[in-house]
């Protein structure tokens, strides 16, 4: 997008819900009316519904339903994360995007975002539904000064992040009717009356001391009006909760901001900090469980969240499990 379209966005979005005459745009931008015009023909031409009334001049009634980097910079107010945002029409993964572009020497903070994914992936190589035009599909190239140690609180923070973006969200368009029907099901998980909205795919690349960058890759459901039948009992879509279409681009802007308050929290290591707010939330502690993790089922009590981020059960003969990773389904 050029500087002008760009520049005659912002202040379209500035007077959202009012009228801009072409004159004062042209005044502030320092350019001809005529050129305005052209500008607002090529935004209605890129999606933008923009009205113009003879006398009042233009308003922006309606954005694109594409993901667009401009649209998601807007409003974005970080400086780490998202200085650089790529968006492809078709990747077979952001993840795997993610990685060849850290390869190449991308920054931290890179975001890759996709309108489909061909071949979303789930942990252990589980398929990620990712149809075109109506989620989120999202990863972060992020390259922190952390011990390789602490890289499970790369997921933590995606998680935490992921459930305050969605309680802005609501604030916006109005989504959940109780707020405690959202929970963050640990390790990767965010629910929604069990079901799943949104997941997280985190991966490393890291020598034995130190993380030479991670894949943080998350999938949110937005504007899916249905799921293929093997997921229908499991997934759900913001759509499906409130009826409404959702702006993907504001749900990134969104993400994306509040994460970066996370993150920098990681960055300056207030491990603590992070792992009580999550732990709170995981809402877990005392609960009998079944983790399946490597191709074995472990039953017993949640006794703790270790300092490192692993679930710590109990079984019944009393001894103690640790997991950095696995599946967890609640005992009826
Ligand atoms: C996850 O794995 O939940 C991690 C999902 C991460 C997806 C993002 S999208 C952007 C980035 N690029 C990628 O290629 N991946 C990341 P896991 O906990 O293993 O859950 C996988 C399971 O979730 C599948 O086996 C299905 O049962 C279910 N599932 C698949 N697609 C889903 C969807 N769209 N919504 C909800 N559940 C889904």
């Amino acid at each position: 997008m050029n500087k002008i379209d760009l520049e005659i966005l912002k202040l379209l979005h500035k007077n959202k819900n009012s009228y801009l005459s072409g004159q004062k745009i042209s005044d502030k931008l320092n350019v001809s009316r005529t050129t305005i015009w052209k500008h607002i023909k090529d935004l209605r031409n890129k999606g933008y519904q923009i009205e113009s009334i003879t006398n009042k001049g233009y308003s922006l009634v309606d954005i694109p339903d594409k993901i667009t980097a401009e649209e998601i910079k807007l409003g974005l107010k970080t400086d780490i994360i998202a200085q650089e945002i790529y968006v492809f029409d078709s990747l077979s993964s952001t993840n795997e995007k993610a990685k060849q572009l850290a390869g190449e020497g991308k920054s931290g903070g890179t975001v890759i975002m996709a309108e489909e994914q061909t071949a979303g992936r789930g942990r252990l190589g589980r398929k990620w539904y990712s149809p075109p035009g109506s989620g989120l599909w999202c990863s972060l190239l992020v390259r922190p000064d952390i011990n390789p140690t602490r890289a499970p609180f790369l997921t933590i923070v995606a998680a935490l992040a992921l459930e305050d973006a969605l309680y802005k969200i609501d604030e916006e368009f109005t989504i959940f009717k109780d707020k405690n029907d959202l929970m963050i099901k640990w390790p990767n998980d965010i629910l929604w009356n069990d079901k799943k909205i949104c997941g997280i795919l985190s991966e490393l690349n890291a020598d034995i001391d130190k993380i030479k960058y991670a894949v943080i890759g998350i999938g949110v459901n937005v504007n899916q009006d249905s799921f293929p039948d093997e997921l229908e009992d499991k997934a759900v879509s913001l759509k499906e909760i409130s009826g409404k279409k959702i702006s993907r681009n504001k749900v990134a802007q969104t993400l994306l901001t509040v994460f970066e308050k996370y993150y920098k929290k990681l960055l300056d290591k207030d491990y603590n900090q992070l792992l009580l707010k999550w732990k709170d939330k995981l809402n877990i502690i005392k609960k009998n469980i079944d983790v399946y993790a490597d191709d074995k089922v472990y039953s017993g009590e949640v006794v703790d969240i270790s300092d490192k981020g692993e679930l710590v059960i109990k079984d019944n003969i009393g001894n103690i499990h640790r997991f950095w990773a696995g599946d967890v389904s609640l005992r009826q």
